[in-house]
């Protein structure tokens, strides 16, 4: 009761007290109220109140997972302007391609160690269809069938689908069967045309993203959701975007995790731009935990902000910092993170979570508790 006035008494603004006790009482927010903890929110206020929220649901638990990265591809037939990754016209000798025989010894090269998780994602790659995937998903299934298959964004759905001249419920039935478990959240960026038309007019629309994964939902099948932000758009993009997710997961429930995703600015076509504060950044995070009321986790990639300001979003509604991944996707390393060494192992993600007095948990991609950190002494032996 105590800390609820304390949330009360950060601000003397009539509206934004009247959003605090929305959120208190557990009710849902207005479009408009979103936007206006984007206008009017203070570090301070936004903060306690995500806070709050994380701690209702979750406690001090702060999540990560041991997974691994494949990147099949670099070309891409797409030309995202905030793109420092994509091969295809402009920089030809600096494209590559993964055969199955590759990128399973990349998967082999992991036998034994204890990876829950393997996360592919990379171009779009205009020789490369749905059979080549289906083979390269059957081939990971017969080696290591428990590993959790986290794999293609909607883009490269629905450019396979596309090619291969199936619907998009065949076609991700099809994936299903053949081993993927899940989707990651890339390709979403900013739904709103009037934005995506700006940075990435060509590849799957909002509707084409919002419907590939609701078909996955209907499969039984987990995902995430990203939001690109930091560039072109407005408050209320922002809040749009939001929006059209958190109808999506009250029909569906599918959906796992919210990872805000800050725009680098390094060596694409929108480096003109300046890139978001540090507050911005956990502003972003605490308007997220408090509009989509309906995921139960926002995620933080600490590759791309930092182990410092990844540390700080725990107080802004953060409650899962992603993997312990020995080499980050060459994505993020091209547009400029914030790491030059991205890879951190259990024992310094752990240390790193315990420094800001959270719990932390190793999971597993649906959330299933693999290891209590915080039973486990520095030996590894595990507490009673
Ligand atoms: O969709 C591309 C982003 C995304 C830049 O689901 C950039 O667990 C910042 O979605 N600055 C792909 N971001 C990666 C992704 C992801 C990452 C980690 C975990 C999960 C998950 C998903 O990378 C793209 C795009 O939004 N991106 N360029 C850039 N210059
Ligand atoms: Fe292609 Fe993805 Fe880069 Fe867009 S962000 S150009 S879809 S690799």
């Amino acid at each position: 009761m105590s800390e609820i006035l304390g949330i009360l008494d950060i601000t003397k603004d009539v509206e934004l007290r009247a959003i605090a006790e929305k959120v208190l009482n557990k009710t849902r927010l207005s479009f408009d109220e979103g936007v206006m903890l984007f206008e009017k929110g203070s570090l301070p206020f936004l903060g306690a109140l995500a806070n709050y929220v994380r701690e209702e649901k979750h406690g001090d638990i702060t999540y990560f997972n041991r997974n691994f990265h494949i990147e099949p591809t670099n070309v891409c037939v797409f030309s995202c302007k905030f793109c420092s990754y994509s091969k295809l016209y402009a920089k030809r000798e600096e494209g590559w391609e993964l055969s199955i025989e590759q990128m399973m010894h990349i998967v082999k090269s992991y036998d034994g160690k204890p990876v829950t998780e393997v996360h592919i994602v990379g171009g779009v790659h205009p020789k490369l269809t749905l059979e080549f995937f289906a083979d390269l998903l059957k081939a990971i299934k017969t080696h290591r069938p428990d590993l959790h298959i986290k794999g293609f964004t909607p883009v490269e759905l629905d450019y396979m689908f596309k090619k291969a001249k199936v619907s998009v419920e065949d076609g991700m039935k099809y994936l299903h069967e053949v081993g993927l478990d899940s989707l990651p959240g890339g390709g979403a960026e900013i739904f709103h045309p009037e934005i995506r038309t700006q940075i990435c007019d060509d590849k799957v629309n909002a509707e084409g993203w919002l419907h590939i994964h609701k078909a996955a939902h209907q499969l039984g099948m987990h995902s995430n959701a990203t939001m690109l932000y930091g560039h072109i758009e407005k408050y209320w993009h922002r809040i749009d975007h939001m929006e059209r997710l958190r109808q999506l997961q009250d029909e569906t429930g599918g959906f796992n995790t919210f990872i805000p995703l800050k725009f680098r600015n390094q060596d694409n076509e929108m480096s003109y731009l300046s890139e978001s504060s540090v507050i911005e950044d956990m502003k972003v995070y605490a308007v997220g935990r408090l509009y989509l009321d309906n995921f139960n986790h926002v995620k933080a990639y600490w590759p791309m902000l930092g182990r410092k300001n990844a540390q700080l979003t725990l107080s802004f509604g953060v409650n899962d910092i992603d993997g312990t991944i020995d080499d980050t996707t060459k994505i993020y390393s091209m547009a400029g993170s914030e790491e030059q060494n991205p890879a951190m192992n259990t024992k310094e993600l752990v240390s790193l979570i315990n420094q800001v007095n959270r719990k932390p948990i190793e999971r597993d991609t649906l959330y299933n508790v693999v290891t209590d950190y915080s039973l486990v002494e520095e030996n590894g032996v595990v507490l009673n």
